[in-house]
């Protein structure tokens, strides 16, 4: 065991002086609260960002590959979007909040993946949206950041670490195969996490805390469906 922790150190060390954005080196691994299925979680975290380079992007499809999408978990949290606005606080030298109009004239990246639930079925779409980098560098993500956490309208909670907030992939996602986002699939904003399981991508989302503590959410988040905090695929 003590072997192991040494080594995953010697990783992290590692990872930590390679390039890229200097804010997203993993200062630590997320805790595992000593639970079995939590340990599989650093393990495939460790090894996933020590074997993929840190801006590795995920395949992209063309306009003839979308496929139908189901819409499942939340699907009918009806926001009222004139009220409707986006938080970002927590680490950040400027907190502040976003409307939707807001988020529309920034500048925008449309890309088509695949979303691979944990159901076992995928679906490809067309998604168009923020990257989540331009808003946290809107924000100003202070030094000692090391996550962020999103929060969602029907009370659901998430986090992902900064290698995954600032990938180039990773958006605040506004539209759908070029309308907006249907109710059912989250409106008025969802996450995209392109490199993890579907459920990373938070629907109906309101708040993002950028934090330095590892918060999987607890009750509200992933572990309360027993799934794992880090889901690389
Ligand atoms: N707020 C919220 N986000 C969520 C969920 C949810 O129930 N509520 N379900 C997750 C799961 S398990 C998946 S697979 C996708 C489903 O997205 P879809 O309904 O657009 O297919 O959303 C994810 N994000
Ligand atoms: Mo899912």
């Amino acid at each position: 065991m003590k072997k192991l922790v040494t080594r995953r150190q010697a990783i992290v060390a590692g990872l930590a002086s390679m390039g890229g954005v200097a804010l997203a080196r993993p200062k630590a691994l997320p805790p595992t609260y000593g639970s079995l299925l939590r340990m599989a979680d650093d393990v495939t975290y460790v090894a996933h960002r020590a074997l993929l380079p840190q801006d590795a992007l995920v395949r992209e499809y063309s306009e003839r590959d979308i496929t139908p999408f189901p819409a499942i978990g939340t699907t009918n949290a009806r926001v009222d979007v004139a009220d409707w606005r986006l938080s970002v606080e927590g680490l950040v030298a400027r907190p502040q909040t976003f409307s939707l109009a807001d988020l529309k004239r920034l500048p925008a990246r449309t890309q088509i993946t695949r979303h691979t639930c944990e159901e076992g079925w995928s679906a490809i779409a067309k998604w168009t949206g923020v990257p989540l980098s331009v808003i946290l560098d809107a924000a100003g993500v202070l030094p000692s950041a090391q996550y962020v956490k999103s929060h969602s309208y029907d009370d659901y909670e998430n986090s992902i670490d900064l290698l995954d907030a600032f990938h180039p992939q990773t958006i605040l996602a506004y539209a759908m195969n070029g309308r907006d986002l249907p109710v059912p699939h989250g409106a008025p904003l969802r996450l995209r996490v392109e490199r993890q399981l579907g459920y990373k991508g938070l629907k109906y989302l309101t708040r993002l805390i950028v934090t330095s503590e590892f918060d999987d959410g607890g009750q509200k988040g992933d572990l309360a469906n027993g799934w794992a905090w880090y889901t690389g695929i």
